[in-house]
Formats: C-alpha cells, structure tokens, sequence
C-alpha cells in the first residue's frame, strides 16, 4: 500500500486543495523555453495549429494546416481483387496462412499499397536582435488550458517581454501579440519558413509576407499569409495575424485557390484590434471548454513546473495532475477536432515532420475510434462532426472497394484511411486485410445519438452510413466449415496472428454494428426487411468463447498465448468500447475478458495504456485503472519512444499520437461515470442500448487515490447531463439532469434505484439513491 493512502496525507491533500486550487488549475508551465518539438505548446483551432517554442532571442512557432498531405485524389481499390476472395478463403480454411498471405499479397491489396502522408506547413521565426540570454530573468511559458492561450513571459534588462499565441476557429487565423513593458522596448523581424522545397516567400506591399508553394509529387498547392510588418524597431506593441490554406476541397476536388482563400480571412480580420481577437476567441473557445469542471483536489505538487509534476507523479501524490491531463485531452480535441476541419488524424494536427510516422494518417483498427472516445461524454459533441463528415466520403469510396475487393454491396473500410479516402487494404496482406474499421467507426454515429437524442441526424446522416456498412456484412459474412456459424474473413485481430478468417473482434463489431442499425431503423420505421435479415444474420455471428486458460478467445480457434503481450487487445472491444460483455449480464465471458486483460499485463505502448485505463474502468476496478494511468504519467524519456508523456503532456508514441492523450481522458472519465448497460448481453439491446431507458452508474470506478472531487457537466447515454461530487471516497451528491422524458435506472455502490425521469426536471441523488 502506498503511503499517499494514509488518512493523514488524505486529511492533508483536502485541506491543501482549499489553498492551492485557486491559482494556476489548468496551466502547463515551465521554467525554460522547448528544445525539442514534444516540449512546446500546441495552439489548435481544429484546422489550424502551432506549436510554440519561447525561445527568448529566437521564437520558433511551427505550424500546421489540416489538409497539406502528399498525394492527389485517387482511387485505391484494386480493380477485380474479388476474383481471388473464394480462393483467398478456401486457402485459409485449408490451414494454408502463408499461401493466402502471399496470394492476397499479389491480387488483394490497395493500388498503390501505402496511402500518402500528413505533412509539414512551416513556420514563423521571430528573431529579438536586441535580446541578451543571459541576461534574462523571470522566464516562464505556459498553456492555460481555460483560454486557450499560451503565453511567454521574461525580463531583460528592466523590460519585461510578454508574447501570446492563439489559434481562432471564428476568424479562422493563429495570432501573435508581443508586447514589452517599457514604451519603444519592442524591437524584432519575423520571416516564414517553409516545411517544402521551392516556396516562393516574399514580402506584399499590403504590409503582408506570403509563402506559397507546392508539397511535392503530388495535387496540394498550399500559402500561409502573415499580416504584420516584417521589420518592427522601437515599437510598444505589435500582432502578427497567420492564415494558412491549401487548394483541397474535398477528397475528390483540388479546385480552390489558397490565395483567395486566405484574402478572405485577413480581410475580415485586418481591422480588428489585438483585444477584438482575443475576446471573440474567448467567446468561441471558453464556452465549450468550461461545460465540464474537475476538481479532484490539489496538493503541493500542483504548483510545480509541468515536467516535474510529469516526473513525480508516480510516486508521489498530485491528483490536481490527472485533472489536467483530463482537461488536457479536451482542450487538444478543441484544437484539433472542430466542425469543418478534416478530423483528428494520429497527431491531431500537429506535425513537424514531412515523413511522419504512420505518415500521421488515420489509422482505425483502434486509433481513429481513440481520438474520438472522449468526446461525447466530457460534452464536447460537436467535436465528433468531422469524423461523420469524413465517414460520408468513407462511405462512397468505400463503396468502391467493396464491389472491387469483395463484389459486395455497402461500404467497406478497412485499417487505414487518407485525405484521399483510401479505404482498401494497405502495406501488408496479414494486418492490412481488416474488414471491420467502417464497422467500428459507424458505432460513433449511433453513440452520437445515443447521446444526443438527435433524430434528426440519426435519419439524415447516421441511419444511411450504418446501413451501408451493415450492408457489406450481409453481403460477405461466410460459414464457417467447421462450426456452421457466420463469420468475416479474410480479416485479422488488429495486428498479430497474420490473416485469419472471423476473428473474436470482428465477430463482435458487427454484432454491435447490426444490432445499432436495427434498432435505428425501429426508431426511423424504415426497412422492415432489412432489419429482419439483420436480425437473422445477428443470431448466426459465431459467439464469443472462453478458452483453455479461462481466456477470452481472440480467434476462433482456442490458441491465445497467456504469454501475449501485444499491444492490441482487440477481443476486448466487447467490454470497452462495446458493451456486449458485461458484468451482470455474461458474468462468464466477463470474467475471461478480465483474465486477458491480465496477461496482457499492465505495460504497453502509450495508446494501448489509455485503452488499458478504460477496460479496467469497465472491469469496476479502480485501483487497477488507476495504476495504469500512473504508468502512463512517466516522464516519455524513462520508457524510451513508445510511452510515456513528453513535457508538454502530449503521450508518446514517436514522436507522439494524440490516441493516448484522449484515451487518458476517456478512462479517467470512466472512473467517474459509465452509462452503457451492465445487464447487456451478445444477444439482443436493451432498453438502454436502444435509447428508451438510460443506466447511470455513479463512481463505478473511483480509485482509492482520488477520493475527494467533484465533476459538472458530463454527458451520459440516454440524454443525461450528470454532475457527481464525493468526499472520502462516497457520494455526497450526484445531480441528474436529463433532457429527455424515461426510466434511468441509477446505481452507486452495489445499489440500484430507478426514476420515471421528465424532461427538464433536476434529479438529486444522495449515496443512500434517495
Ligand atoms: C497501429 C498500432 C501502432 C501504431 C499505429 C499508428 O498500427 O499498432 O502501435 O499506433 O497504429
């Protein structure tokens, strides 16, 4: 036991939160300015984003724009792969892997085989010709997480400098105050730097420096326009406004001017002042930020510089830490993920590197479906709408790749996608033949109503991209040979065993995806005869099995390794994200999902901990969770490149994926709060599953760790907003308010009420549910 549970230090860590709390609860701050990339500040206004350096003679600020990728629109389904899909199948069923690997190789596999790349846009460089470093005192840069700005701050020489860097979403434009204490103090030159070879940058007469250009090999036309003199001297004050844009339309049209584009956003913001910009941000920004609070209390350690905190946390006792991680992942989901952006792709949108790992795409056998797992329940909704956006193009060039790979009808995606919507299979037959990540992805939408109660756009957008996703399955779902139940194939459990027919996670997303598709043509009253074929075909999906040693299977066959350490655990979606294994309704598979869960032990890459966080939330045990996300609070460098947080709270994963920031943020949110049924079963929705009841299940998870808080503004399934305070580790309160009129059965500790709910009404539960 660890000393931080002894009621003494609890009595402390209460008594220091009255002091501390009030001072600096959402700052990342640190005492010198980034030397590497993973230490600055990421500003985002979900198209734009930069990451700022406060350098003290010399500022770096690199940004990036959303759709500056490799490549040109493209179709990738490789014409009459199909042909080979029976031969591909009987080969795996004769036991023969490699032969279908290798034949999948040659005949199966997205034209060209790997999609193409997120990239660079550049930077803007601020040179302080006047500036001594070692003469500077007082150096602090920080984020603050409630406005959105990050700042820095120095002195030199009795002149204090002040800078700050925001991202707009209303003005569309990053922007950059600089200001010195002393009148005439100011002096510096700003130039922009291009990411790509052969940019033309000069300096307009409008008072304005252009860089424009093209990303090489490819469709993009791109020019970032900074309003602001290139040469400040003496000055008190000045602001450098930045607007970035490309020639992308959409997947399919590389038709609009970069040049026009950004002339229409400078000329709407040409006359407006520094506070005019700063307000209308704050204005746009704090609202959406604020709808959630979380206190968990505060100890000393919250007034530490940032990369310490990240260093002790482990050890030591700083709760008002995994608050701001929590926010954290809000706040990068705010920067990265707006209404009318591209969605978050594997670094959101910050990316310095033309060559990025995994070239920052979408990848969706977990990460895509990652980005998005906080979104809906810490209140952020309108934040899911680009994925959606992006699941409509999904949804036609997939259409594509499923008449040419598997001759079927609907839409198929399988484990990558691009700005192109590429959607058949990449890089390698035995992990990139993954038949079900338009499946997994159509799920968002339902929860998206499930949340929202919007029937509108259940009917409008979810209902029709669910059904063609349903419609790929019920055009490719085989028989197994040996056991006569329905199975996909050629596919893989995300990315290990190689190519295999019916793996355990396949199985259970369209079980999952089936089952929300009919339940959404209920409510719509359309497609009676599809939603009986769906229904059929949900009863013959082979079932879940628990094999030799009390495991969940990931495959058909009973062969998992209690050795595996693998990062994926993919059979686990049936517990987290899914809910078709649960702990009151298949209290057997539960239980052998919870023995994978341990071998699987509690190390793993940065994302695959922040999934790790919430199945141990799922799984009710919130010391676990707990432990898991001390592992994952630890400096990036003690766990070299694939875990870990970097100084500026960004996971690791090199250089970084944004996966493990808000899987972070999802799971310490499942401590809290869970609203998916723990009576559901494989077999058929509940109630709650379908939207008519809602299940609200109070502190399910709550780590010994943390056991004073208090949390506003969550959203729970079934249209719910849920406020929960606790002290000494019980209730004290939770207040329910829900906006729509059912039964919410309400549980908290072992004890279960349920309310006839009205719209509108304020429910306030006390730990006895009265
Ligand atoms: C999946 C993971 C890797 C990485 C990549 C982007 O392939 O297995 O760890 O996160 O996505």
């Amino acid at each position: 036991m660890s000393e931080m549970r002894t009621p003494l230090r609890f009595a402390l860590g209460a008594l220091a939160a009255v002091s501390l709390w009030a001072q600096e609860p959402l700052t990342l701050w640190y005492r010198q300015p980034a030397k590497l990339w993973v230490e600055a500040l990421p500003v985002g206004n979900g198209r734009l984003g930069a990451m700022v350096f406060g350098g003290v003679a010399h500022e770096r600020i690199q940004f990036n724009e959303q759709t500056v990728w490799t490549g040109e629109p493209h179709n990738y389904a490789h014409p009459g792969a199909y042909q080979h899909l029976g031969k591909i199948r009987e080969l795996l069923w004769a036991g023969k892997q490699k032969e279908a690997e290798d034949l999948a190789m040659k005949e199966f596999m997205s034209q060209p085989i790997r999609q193409k790349a997120y990239q660079a846009f550049g930077d803007i460089v601020l040179d302080f010709p006047n500036i001594a470093e070692d003469q500077v005192t007082g150096y602090k840069r920080s984020l603050d997480l409630d406005t959105g700005i990050a700042s820095v701050e120095y002195t030199v020489q009795g002149v204090t400098y002040k800078r700050e860097v925001f991202a707009s979403y209303p003005a569309n434009v990053l922007v950059v105050r600089l200001t010195a204490s002393k009148p005439g103090a100011l002096s510096f030159d700003v130039s922009l730097k291009s990411a790509h070879e052969g940019a033309t940058i000069a300096a307009l007469p409008s008072g304005e420096i252009s860089m424009s250009g093209a990303v090489s090999g490819g469709a993009i036309r791109y020019e970032a326009r900074l309003l602001g003199q290139p040469h400040v001297r003496n000055a008190d004050s000045a602001t450098l406004i930045l607007s970035g844009a490309t020639n992308f339309k959409n997947y399919q049209d590389v038709s609009a001017d970069p040049t026009a584009r950004n002339g229409t956003v400078l000329a709407a913001v040409r006359n407006k002042n520094y506070d005019a910009l700063r307000a209308e941000h704050l204005a746009d920004y704090q609202p959406l930020f604020r709808r959630v609070s979380l206190d968990l209390g505060a100890t000393a350690a919250a007034k530490l510089p940032t990369d310490e905190r990240i260093a002790k946390f482990a050890t030591g006792n700083d709760p008002a830490l995994v608050t701001l991680v929590f926010q954290y992942g809000r706040y990068l989901m705010l920067g990265c993920s707006r209404h009318g952006g591209q969605p978050s792709n594997l670094q959101g949108l910050w990316n310095e590197s033309n060559n990025p790992p995994w070239d920052s795409k979408y990848t969706d056998n977990i990460n895509t479906q990652m980005n998005y797992w906080p979104v809906e329940e810490t209140n952020l909704p309108e934040s899911h709408l680009p994925l959606f956006d992006a699941l409509k193009e999904l949804a036609q060039s997939g259409a594509l790749t499923a008449r040419e790979h598997y001759n079927a009808g609907g839409w198929v995606l399988h484990h990558n996608f691009d700005l192109w919507r590429g959607t058949a299979p990449i890089n390698a037959s035995n992990h990139g033949i993954w038949q079900t990540g338009g499946a997994w992805l159509s799920t968002h939408l339902w929860e998206h109503y499930l949340f929202s109660g919007d029937k509108a756009f259940l009917r409008d957008t979810a209902y029709p991209l669910m059904k063609g996703a349903a419609q790929f399955f019920v055009d490719t779902l085989v028989k197994d040979p040996k056991t006569g139940s329905l199975i996909t194939g050629p596919s893989n459990s995300p990315e290990q065993g190689g190519l295999v027919m019916g793996p355990t996670m396949d199985r259970q997303i369209v079980r999952t995806l089936f089952g929300e598709t009919i339940a959404a043509g209920n409510i719509l009253h359309v497609d009676a005869p599809l939603r009986g074929k769906l229904s059929d075909l949900r009863k013959q999906i082979a079932p879940n099995a628990i094999g030799q040693h009390g495991q969940l299977q990931e495959w058909m066959e009973d062969k998992d390794d209690p050795q595996n350490k693998h990062r994926h655990q993919s059979h686990l979606f049936g517990v987290y994200p899914g809910f078709e294994i649960t702990p009151y309704g298949t209290p057997d598979l539960f239980k052998a999902a919870r023995q994978s869960l341990i071998f699987r032990g509690d190390e793993a890459t940065g994302w695959s901990m922040g999934w790790k966080v919430n199945l141990w939330a799922r799984f009710l045990d919130g010391d676990h969770a707990y432990k898991i996300l001390q592992n994952l609070i630890v400096p990036a460098s003690d766990k070299p490149a694939h875990a870990g947080l970097f100084a500026n709270l960004f996971d690791a994963h090199p250089p970084f994926q944004i996966d493990g920031n808000f899987g972070a943020t999802a799971g310490i949110t499942g401590m809290l709060l869970q609203s998916q049924d723990p009576y559901g079963t494989p077999t058929s929705l509940t109630p709650v599953e379908t939207g008519e009841a809602a299940f609200i299940h109070l502190l399910p998870a709550l780590p010994s760790a943390l056991p004073n808080g208090k949390v506003t503004g969550l959203r729970a399934r079934g249209v719910v907003g849920v406020d929960i305070e606790w002290r000494n580790g019980k209730l004290v309160r939770a207040v329910l308010t829900p906006r729509e009129s059912k039964p919410i059965k309400v549980r908290y500790a072992g004890r279960e009420v349920e309310i006839q709910a009205k719209a509108g009404q304020t429910y306030n539960i006390g730990p006895d549910l009265k």
